[in-house]
C-alpha cells in the first residue's frame, strides 16, 4: 500500500476512535428559589436548580452529546436556558433566547436541549435568556475538555465572578425601565462575587502551574483582576487558544472568559492577596458603602491564614490592562477575505413618548416578534430571505451562504458595551480608543482606517469603547437565526441587539433543523405561534399588520429636559422614590444634579425652572409636551 492510502486509513481510524468515545451526558434540572446569601450580608432567594445554589459546573469533552431536560419549577414565569458561546451548528433550535430560537419555557413545561459541542474547547457558561434571571442566580460554568491541551499544567482550577443584588430581577427591572429613570441609569449592585460568594480562599500548593479558568458570569459591570505577586499567563479567552501572553492586570466585561496559567511560588511561607475591582466607568453613581474593590486570598499556608489575612493589595493605576485586541490566537487564522457585506450599527440610548430610556441600534430598539425568529425562517417559504418578514423592530439582516460579514459598530453612546454573537467567534479587527465625553463620539470611515492585523483576535465577546466603534468580521457559515446584543441584561431589556438570519434556505432544507415535537408544544402552551411572519400572518408573509413596534417617538418638542422635569414634579409632588432609588438613598437635589448632568441640561437655567412650574400637578407626558413646545 502507498503512503497516502495509510494515511487515509489512519485518519479513518482516529475519527472512529474519537465517534466511538463520544459520550452522551443526561442532566435533568428544575428551577427553584433557593435561599442563599452569596455576599454574607443578606439572606435572598436565588434562582437553583433541583434546590440547590449556585449551579453546577458541566464538564464534557469535545464531540460528546448533551441532553439537558429543563424544567420550569416557577409557578409565575417562563424560562429558558443558553449555552453561551457554543456554535449550535445544526442544532439551532436548542441556542436558547426566548422568542429568538423557541418560545419560552411555561411553569410546569420541560424543554430538552440536545446538541453535541461539535468542534469545541475550552470554558463556555449556561444562563438563562429570560428577564433578567440569570442576575438571579441562573448560570453556570460549562467546560469542554480536550485532551490535547496545548500547554503544559498541573491542576485545573475554576473561578467565576460578578456582581451581585439584593433585590430580584423583576424588583429591578421595572424601576429600571421606568419614566422615573429617564436617564436609564443601571441599578447599582451591592457587592462582587468572587466564585458566587465573597472573601474567597484560593488554597494552592507550592511548585505547580494551574490552570485557571476565569468567568464573568455577570449580568452588568467589568472587573480588573490582579494577584499579590502573581501573573496570569493567559491561554484561552472565549474558547480560543491564543499564544501565551503574560500580564498582571486582566479586565473582563460580562460573559468573557480568560483561560490563564499561574505558577505559584516555591515556598508556603505567607498567603497573597487576590483582588477584583469594578469598572467605576459604568456605574452612574457610586454609593459610599459599594466596597470597590474585593480581597480575596490565596492560601498557601493555612495556619498563617488562621492567624492572619493578607491585607488588600492595592495598584497605583489600574490603566494599564491587558488589552485583548494584542492576543494572537494559536491556531494562527489569518485576517479573514474582505467583507462580502458589511452591516453598520450606530448604537444609541434615547427615550420613547412613554419616558421610558430605551437602547437603538439604528433608531430601531428590539422588541420581540409574536413568533420566534427561527420559526419565521423555517415557515416562511421562498420569503425567508426577504427582511420584511421579520419584522420592523426586530432589527433582523439577512445574511447569504459562506459570505464574508463585518459589523461595524459605531457606539454614540458614552459608555462601554460588551457585544455578544450566537453561534459564531469573530475577529476584532480594529478597535478605536475611547473619545471622551465632552468631545463628540468618533465613527467608523472605510476611507480612512488602521491597519488590520495579520491574525486578528478571535472570540465571542468582544467590548467597545464609550462614543467609538469597533469591527468584527466573521463567515456566515452557520445556518441559523443569530442574536447579537450586548451582555448588559439592562442594556438587552432596553432593547440593545439585532438578529442574524444566516442563510434560511440551508436552514429550510436541513432535516435535522425543523422544529422538533417539544418545541411546537411550548409555543402551544402559551398561545403562541410557530409559524408565520413577525406578526403570526401565515396567509401573506408580507403583511405584518399586528406585529409588535415600539413606543412612538417623544413628540416632537418634547425635549429631554422635559423628562427631567417630569421626574423632578413627581419626586416633589408625590414622592416617587423609584428615582431617588436609583439615584441612591441622597437628598432630592442631589438626585436633580445628577439626572440633569446625565441629560446634559444646565438644571440653574430657566427654561428649566419654567418647565417644572408647567409640568407639576400633571400626569400624562402628552399633555407636558404641548406645553413645553412653545
Ligand atoms: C432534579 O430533579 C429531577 C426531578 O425533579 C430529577 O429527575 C433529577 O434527577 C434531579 N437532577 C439532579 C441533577 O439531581
Ligand atoms: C466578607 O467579609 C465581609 C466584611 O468582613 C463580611 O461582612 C461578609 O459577611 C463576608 N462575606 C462572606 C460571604 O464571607
Ligand atoms: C420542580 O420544582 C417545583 C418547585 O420546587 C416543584 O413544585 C415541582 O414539583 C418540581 N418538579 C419536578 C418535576 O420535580
Ligand atoms: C410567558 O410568555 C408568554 C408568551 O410570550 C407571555 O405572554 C407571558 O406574559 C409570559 N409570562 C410571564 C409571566 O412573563
Ligand atoms: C437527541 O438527538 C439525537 C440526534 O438527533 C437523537 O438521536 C436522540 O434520540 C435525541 N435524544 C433524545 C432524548 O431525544
Ligand atoms: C470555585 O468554586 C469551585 C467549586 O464550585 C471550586 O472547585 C474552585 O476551586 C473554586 N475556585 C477558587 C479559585 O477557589
Ligand atoms: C519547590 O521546588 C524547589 C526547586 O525544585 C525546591 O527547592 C523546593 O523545596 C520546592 N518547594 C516545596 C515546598 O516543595
Ligand atoms: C481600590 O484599588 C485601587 C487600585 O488598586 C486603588 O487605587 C484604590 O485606592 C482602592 N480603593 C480602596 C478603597 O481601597
Ligand atoms: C502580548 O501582548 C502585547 C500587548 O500587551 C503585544 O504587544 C504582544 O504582541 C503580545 N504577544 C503575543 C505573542 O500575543
Ligand atoms: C436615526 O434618526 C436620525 C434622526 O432622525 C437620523 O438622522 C438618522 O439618519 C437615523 N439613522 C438611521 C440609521 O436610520
Ligand atoms: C473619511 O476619510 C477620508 C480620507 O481621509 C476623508 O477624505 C473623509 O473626509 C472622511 N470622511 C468623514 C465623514 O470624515
Ligand atoms: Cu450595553
Amino acid at each position: 500500500m502507498n503512503s497516502p492510502i495509510i494515511s487515509f486509513i489512519l485518519i479513518a481510524i482516529t475519527c472512529l476512535a474519537e465517534l466511538i468515545n463520544a459520550e452522551t451526558h443526561t442532566w435533568w434540572f428544575n428551577t427553584t428559589w433557593v435561599d442563599a446569601n452569596p455576599d454574607g450580608v443578606f439572606e435572598r432567594k436565588m434562582i437553583g436548580f433541583n434546590n440547590s445554589w449556585p449551579l453546577p459546573t458541566l464538564r464534557v469533552k469535545k464531540g460528546d452529546r448533551v441532553q439537558i431536560y429543563l424544567t420550569n419549577g416557577f409557578d409565575d414565569r417562563n424560562t429558558s436556558l443558553h449555552f453561551h458561546g457554543l456554535f449550535q451548528a445544526g442544532s439551532n433550535q436548542m441556542d436558547g433566547p426566548e422568542m429568538v430560537t423557541q418560545c419560552p419555557i411555561a411553569p410546569g413545561a420541560t424543554m430538552l436541549y440536545n446538541f453535541t459541542v461539535a468542534d469545541q474547547v475550552g470554558a463556555y457558561w449556561y444562563h438563562s435568556h429570560t428577564a433578567g434571571q440569570y442576575g438571579d442566580g441562573m448560570r453556570g460554568v460549562f467546560i469542554i475538555d480536550d485532551d490535547d491541551f496545548p500547554y503544559e499544567y498541573d491542576e485545573e482550577v475554576v473561578l467565576t465572578i460578578g456582581e451581585h443584588y439584593h433585590e430580584t430581577a423583576d424588583v429591578l427591572k421595572p424601576k429600571f425601565l421606568s419614566r422615573f429613570n429617564p436617564t436609564g441609569a443601571e441599578p447599582i449592585p451591592q457587592n462582587l462575587l468572587f466564585n458566587e460568594s465573597r472573601n474567597g480562599t484560593w488554597h494552592v500548593e507550592p511548585n505547580k502551574t494551574y490552570l485557571l479558568r476565569i468567568l464573568n458570569i455577570g449580568g452588568f459591570v467589568s472587573q480588573y483582576l490582579w494577584m499579590e505577586d502573581h501573573e496570569f499567563t493567559i491561554v484561552e479567552v472565549d474558547g480560543v487558544y491564543v499564544e501565551q501572553n503574560t500580564t498582571d492586570l486582566l479586565y473582563l466585561t460580562v460573559a468573557q472568559r480568560y483561560t490563564v496559567l499561574v505558577k505559584t511560588k516555591d515556598n508556603t511561607d505567607r498567603n497573597y492577596a487576590f483582588m477584583s475591582r469594578v469598572d467605576i466607568d459604568m456605574l452612574d453613581l457610586i454609593p459610599d458603602e459599594l466596597e470597590l474593590n474585593g480581597t480575596n486570598y490565596i492560601v498557601y499556608n493555612q495556619d498563617k491564614f488562621d492567624e492572619e489575612r493578607p491585607e488588600p493589595y492595592l495598584l497605583d493605576s489600574i490603566d494599564d490592562y491587558f488589552d485583548d485586541f494584542y492576543l494572537k490566537p494559536l491556531s494562527k487564522d489569518k485576517l479573514l477575505d474582505d467583507a462580502d457585506y458589511t452591516i453598520t450599527i450606530d448604537v444609541q440610548m434615547e427615550n420613547l413618548g412613554d419616558g421610558i430610556n430605551y437602547a437603538f441600534f439604528n433608531n430601531v430598539t428590539y422588541i420581540a416578534p409574536k413568533v420566534p425568529t427561527l420559526f419565521t425562517a423555517l415557515s416562511a417559504g421562498e420569503f425567508a430571505t426577504n427582511e420584511i418578514v421579520y419584522g420592523t423592530n426586530t432589527n433582523s439582516f439577512v445574511l447569504q451562504k459562506d459570505d464574508i460579514v463585518d459589523i461595524v459598530l459605531n457606539n454614540l453612546d458614552t459608555g462601554k458595551h460588551p457585544f455578544h454573537l450566537h453561534g459564531h467567534i469573530f475577529q476584532l479587527i480594529e478597535r478605536h480608543e475611547s473619545i471622551p465625553d465632552e468631545e463628540d463620539p468618533v465613527r467608523y470611515n472605510a476611507s480612512d482606517h488602521a491597519e488590520w492585523p495579520e491574525y486578528p483576535m478571535a472570540r465571542d465577546t468582544v467590548y467597545v469603547q464609550p462614543q467609538s466603534y469597533m469591527i468584527m468580521r466573521f463567515k456566515a457559515d452557520n445556518p441559523g437565526v443569530w442574536f447579537f446584543h450586548c451582555h448588559i441584561e439592562w442594556h438587552l431589556e432596553q432593547g440593545l441587539a439585532i438578529q442574524l438570519i444566516e442563510d434560511p434556505v440551508a436552514l429550510q432544507n436541513d432535516p435535522n433543523q425543523q422544529i422538533n415535537d417539544n418545541n411546537k408544544d411550548l409555543c402551544a402552551k402559551l398561545g403562541l405561534a410557530w409559524e408565520g411572519n413577525a406578526a403570526a400572518n401565515t396567509e401573506n408573509f408580507l403583511d405584518l399588520t399586528g406585529e409588535n413596534v415600539q413606543f412612538k417617538n417623544l413628540p416632537t418638542g418634547f425635549t429631554a429636559r422635559g423628562i427631567v422635569a417630569l421626574v423632578f414634579s413627581c419626586v416633589a409632588g408625590v414622592l416617587g422614590l423609584a428615582a431617588i432609588a436609583f439615584y441612591g438613598m441622597q437628598d432630592i437635589s442631589d438626585v436633580e444634579e445628577r439626572v440633569a448632568r446625565d441629560l446634559d441640561v444646565d438644571i440653574n437655567d430657566d427654561e428649566y425652572a419654567e418647565s417644572d412650574d408647567l409640568v407639576r400637578g400633571s400626569s400624562s407626558l402628552a399633555e407636558h409636551s404641548s406645553t413645553q413646545k412653545n
